[in-house]
C-alpha cells in the first residue's frame, strides 16, 4: 500500500495538536494552481543553496521562475526558506552562468575555451578516459564531489574500476566529528541535518558552531525559538558571534584551547556528581578509567590554558549539569581546526553521554525508523582494479575519502600515476588548504573535467567544462530526509533546463554509455526510475511531486521509552567512554590534553567562518545575494588596532607565516573579537574573472591557508594553524 497525503493527515492528526497542524501545513501544487485559475505552476522541490536540502515551492509564471517559498510540509523549511533559498533565483538567471560545453583551446588558466556540441564534448571526455584507463589503469581517474552532481559520476569512475573518489564534506569539513561520534555511540549525530533537540534543549553549548551566521533553515529557527523561550545559551568563541550576543555566557577561549576545557568539564561533571548515574551505568562502559584519566585537568590549569575565568569555566558545566538531561553540547559542523579534532569531538561527546542527552527530550533525538529497500537499477560496482588511495593510512578515515590524498597522489605518481579528475559540484581551488598543491595537482592531469554551473576558479582551469542545469531545472533523488521523523522529498524542475545545460545524471549516464558500460546507464529518464523507486517504496509519486514531502508513518521515535532503548554500534554495544576501537589502533582511549602552537608576537591565529547570505564561495556571484554581501572583511580586536593605528574601514592585506599575501581587504575595528586572532568570512577573493560580480572582491582566505595539521586517526585537514600579520597598503 502506498503512503499519500491522506495518511500524511491522518498520522498528523493523530500527534497532539495533529489535527492544526494538518490543516495549517497543508499544500498540494495543484489546488493552489486550480485555485489561482491555472496561471501559475507551483512546483515543489528541494533547495541545493546549501545541503540542509530545505523543502521549496517554486512560483512558474510564463515559464519564469518568479518566486522560491519554503515548503510548510518539508521538516527542514517548516514553510520558510533562509536568504540563500530564496536567492536560488539569483543562480537560475546568473547572467554568467555556465552556458553550453567547452573545450580549452589555450594554455591552463589562460580562459581559452571554445564551445562545443554536448556528442563532441562527451565524445572528447570519454575517448580521453579510455586512453588514461588503457595506457595507466582505471584507477588513475579520480572524481572530486559535493552534493547531489557527485552521486552520477561516482558511479561512473566507479563503474570504469577506480576506488578513488573523495568528499571536502569528510576530510575538510565534519569527518572528525563523525568518526568521534561514531567510535563514542556508534553513530554519528547524522551529517545532513543534527539531530540536536534544539526545541525542547533548557542549556545549549556552541563551540564555535556559529548557529545563525551559519545557517542551516530548520535548526536556526530551533534555536531563535529556545532563545526566545529564554533556553540557556552558552557560547565558547574566541568572536562574539551573533550566536553569542544572545547568549547568557560568553566564553571568549583562547582558539586551539577547547579540548583543555572540555576535560576540565568531564572532570568537575563528575567530581561535582553532575552526571546522570542510572544513565552511565545503563548505557556506557569505561566510566572509571574516564574518571581517573580526566582527574589532572583541574579548574585551575584550564583557567591558565584556556585563558577564560576560573569562576566562568565553573559556573558553565555547572548551569548544564542543573538543567541535565535536558541539555545539549552541539556536536558542531566544520570541524576540521587544529588536526586533533577527533579528540576534541570525542570530549564533546563524552559530555553528552556523562549528562544523558543522547535520546532524551532537549539533547540528542534517536534516529528515526526508516525501514525502505534498497533500490538499484545497475550492477553492483566491479571491485577497485587496485587498492584506492584516498584512505591512507589513516583507521579511521571513513567511506568519502581523503581529498589530500588524491591530491598528493596526482602530484607524486606514488603508489601509481593519477591522471584525470572529474570534479563536479565543488571549487577546489577554493577548499582544500594549501591551494597552490591543487594547481601542481591539476597541472599533472591529463584530463580535467568539471561539471558546475558557474565560472569559477577551479571551472576555469578545466579541459573540458560541461555545463550542468541548476536544482531548479532538473530532476534528482529521491532523497530520504531524516529529522525527527523520516520522510522521502523529491527534487524536480520548475523550469526546463536552459541554455544547453544539462542535468549530471543525464551527463553521467550518456558517459557510461560511451564509455561502453551501458548497464551502468539511466535506462530511461530519471523521472522515471524515479517513479519506480517510488512504487517499491510504496510511496505515491504524484502525491511527492505534488507535495514535494511524504513522512513515513511511524518512523518518529526520539525518546529512549521503556519499549525503545537506543541502540549503539560500538564493540561493546554501549556508549564508549573510554574507546576500545582507539585503544586497539594504540591511539588515546580517552582524549588527552596536547597544546597546539600559539602565534607569536605581532601575529594573529587566521580563523574563518560563514555568511549567513553566503555558502563557501558557491554564492558569491548571485546577484540577490551578493547585492546582500558583496565582499568580506578582516574582524581585528579594537585594542589591537589602536595598537597597530589601523582605522575600522582602511585597506589592509594579510600576510601568513609562508609570506604569503592577501588580496587587499577592509578591516571591521571591532570589540567582538580576542587579540590573538583575526577572522574572516570564506568563500570571498574569487580569481575567475568570469565571475563578474565576484571576482576580485574581498580576500580569500584559503591562499592564506598554506599549511594545514591533518588528524592521524582520520586524515582530516585541520586548517585553523596559520597565522598572519597586518601589512598596511601604502
Ligand atoms: P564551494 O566553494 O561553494 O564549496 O567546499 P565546496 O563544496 O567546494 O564550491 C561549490 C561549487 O559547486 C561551486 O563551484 C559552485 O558553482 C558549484 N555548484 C553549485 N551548484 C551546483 C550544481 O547544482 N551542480 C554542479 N555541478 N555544481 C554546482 C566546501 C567545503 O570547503 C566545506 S563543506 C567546508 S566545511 C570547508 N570550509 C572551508 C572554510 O570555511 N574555509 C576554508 N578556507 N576552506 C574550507 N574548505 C571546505
Ligand atoms: Fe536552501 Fe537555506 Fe535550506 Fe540551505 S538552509 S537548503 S540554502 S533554504
Amino acid at each position: 500500500m502506498a503512503f499519500s497525503r491522506r495518511d500524511f493527515l491522518k498520522y498528523a492528526a493523530m500527534s497532539a495538536g495533529g489535527t492544526m497542524l494538518a490543516e495549517s501545513s497543508f499544500f498540494s501544487a495543484r489546488a493552489r494552481e486550480r485555485k489561482e485559475g491555472g496561471k501559475v505552476r507551483y512546483v515543489p522541490t528541494t533547495c541545493e543553496m546549501c545541503f540542509w536540502k530545505c523543502g521549496v515551492i517554486a512560483k512558474v509564471v510564463d515559464g519564469k521562475v518568479v518566486k522560491l517559498e519554503g515548503n510548510p510540509l518539508h521538516p527542514q523549511s517548516r514553510g520558510r526558506l533562509c536568504g540563500r533559498g530564496q536567492g536560488g533565483i539569483g543562480l537560475l538567471y546568473d547572467r554568467d552562468r555556465l552556458k553550453v560545453p567547452m573545450i580549452r583551446t589555450g594554455p591552463r588558466g589562460e580562459n581559452r575555451y571554445r564551445q562545443a556540441s554536448w556528442d563532441e564534448a562527451l565524445d572528447f571526455v570519454a575517448g580521453k578516459l579510455k586512453e588514461i584507463a588503457a595506457k595507466h589503469g582505471p584507477e588513475a581517474v579520480a572524481l572530486f564531489a559535493h552534493g547531489s552532481p557527485g552521486t552520477y559520476f561516482n558511479n561512473l569512475v566507479r563503474a570504469m574500476g577506480s576506488g578513488n573518489v573523495a568528499y571536502p564534506s569528510f576530510s575538510q569539513c565534519l569527518g572528525a566529528r563523525e568518526v568521534a561520534w561514531e567510535l563514542t555511540f556508534g553513530q554519528g549525530p547524522n551529517s545532513t541535518c543534527e539531530r540536536v533537540d534544539l526545541a525542547n534543549s533548557r542549556v545549549i553549548v556552541l563551540f564555535g558552531t556559529h548557529l545563525g551566521e551559519n545557517m542551516h533553515n530548520s535548526q536556526t529557527q530551533e534555536f531563535a525559538e529556545a532563545v526566545g523561550r529564554g533556553a540557556k545559551i552558552i557560547c565558547v568563541d574566541p568572536r562574539y558571534s551573533t550566536a553569542a550576543s544572545k547568549a547568557s555566557m560568553w566564553l571568549p577561549i583562547r582558539p586551539g584551547t577547547d579540548l583543555a576545557l572540555l576535560l576540565t568539564w568531564i572532570n568537575i561533571i563528575i567530581k561535582e556528581g553532575w552526571y546522570d548515574r542510572e544513565y552511565v551505568e545503563k548505557y556506557t562502559t569505561g566510566f572509571e578509567e574516564l574518571k581517573e584519566a580526566v582527574a589532572r585537568y583541574t579548574p585551575e590549569w584550564a583557567a591558565q590554558e584556556t585563558d577564560l575565568p576560573m569562576r566562568d569555566i565553573i559556573e558553565a558545566v555547572r548551569e548544564l549539569g542543573r538543567y541535565a538531561p535536558n541539555v545539549i553540547l552541539h556536536p558542531g559542523r566544520h570541524f576540521a581546526w587544529h588536526g586533533n579534532d577527533v579528540q576534541r569531538g570525542r570530549a564533546m561527546a563524552i559530555i553528552n553521554a556523562l549528562l544523558g542527552t543522547w535520546g532524551r527530550p532537549g539533547g540528542i533525538w534517536l534516529p528515526p525508523k526508516v525501514n525502505l529497500p534498497a533500490f538499484s537499477e545497475t550492477p553492483e560496482h566491479p571491485e577497485a582494479n587496485n587498492d584506492p588511495v584516498v584512505f591512507g593510512d589513516y583507521p579511521f578515515a571513513g567511506g568519502e575519502g581523503l581529498t589530500q590524498l588524491l591530491r598528493e597522489t596526482t602530484i607524486t605518481g606514488d603508489p601509481y600515476p593519477i591522471k584525470a579528475w572529474f570534479v563536479a559540484g565543488t571549487n577546489l581551488m577554493k577548499t582544500l588548504p594549501k591551494p597552490e598543491l591543487t594547481r601542481k595537482a591539476i597541472d599533472n592531469l591529463d584530463l580535467l573535467v568539471v561539471v558546475d554551473v558557474m565560472p569559477t576558479d577551479t571551472v576555469m582551469l578545466a579541459d573540458v567544462i560541461l555545463p550542468e542545469a541548476t536544482y531548479l531545472e532538473r530532476h534528482d533523488g529521491l532523497f530520504t530526509i531524516t529529522t525527527r521523523e523520516a520522510g522521502v522529498a523529491i527534487r524536480q524542475p520548475a523550469i526546463e533546463p536552459l541554455y544547453q545545460s544539462r542535468p549530471a545524471w543525464w551527463i553521467g549516464s550518456e558517459l557510461c554509455k560511451r564509455m561502453g558500460l551501458g548497464q551502468y546507464a539511466v535506462k530511461d529518464s530519471w523521472e522515471a526510475r524515479m517513479r519506480r523507486q517510488a512504487k517499491k517504496w510504496g510511496i505515491d509519486y504524484d502525491e511527492l511531486a505534488d507535495t514535494g514531502y511524504i513522512s513515513l508513518p511511524g518512523s518518529a521515535t526520539p525518546y529512549i521509552t521503556a519499549d525503545n532503548q537506543p541502540v549503539f554500534n560500538t564493540p561493546s554495544k554501549k556508549i564508549e567512554l573510554v574507546s576500545s576501537e582507539l585503544e586497539e589502533e594504540d591511539f588515546d582511549p580517552v582524549p588527552r590534553y596536547e597544546p597546539v602552537e600559539q602565534p607569536k608576537r605581532g601575529e594573529y591565529r587566521l580563523l574563518y567562518g560563514r555568511s549567513p547570505v553566503h555558502t563557501f564561495t558557491r554564492t558569491v556571484n548571485n546577484q540577490w545575494l551578493w547585492e546582500l554581501k558583496k565582499e568580506n572583511e578582516v574582524w581585528l580586536n579594537a585594542d589591537e588596532a589602536r595598537r597597530l593605528g589601523v582605522r575600522n574601514g582602511e585597506i589592509i592585506r594579510l600576510e601568513n607565516q609562508d609570506r604569503v599575501m592577501s588580496e587587499p581587504v577592509r578591516v571591521r575595528v571591532t570589540e567582538r573579537i580576542r587579540r590573538d586572532c583575526i577572522f574572516m568570512i570564506h568563500g570571498f577573493g574569487q580569481d575567475s574573472p568570469v565571475m563578474t560580480r565576484a571576482y576580485n572582491r574581498g580576500a580569500d582566505d584559503q591562499n592564506l591557508i598554506t599549511r594545514y595539521k591533518v588528524d592521524p586517526i582520520c586524515g582530516s585537514t585541520g586548517m585553523r594553524v596559520n597565522f598572519v600579520k597586518i601589512v598596511k597598503e601604502a
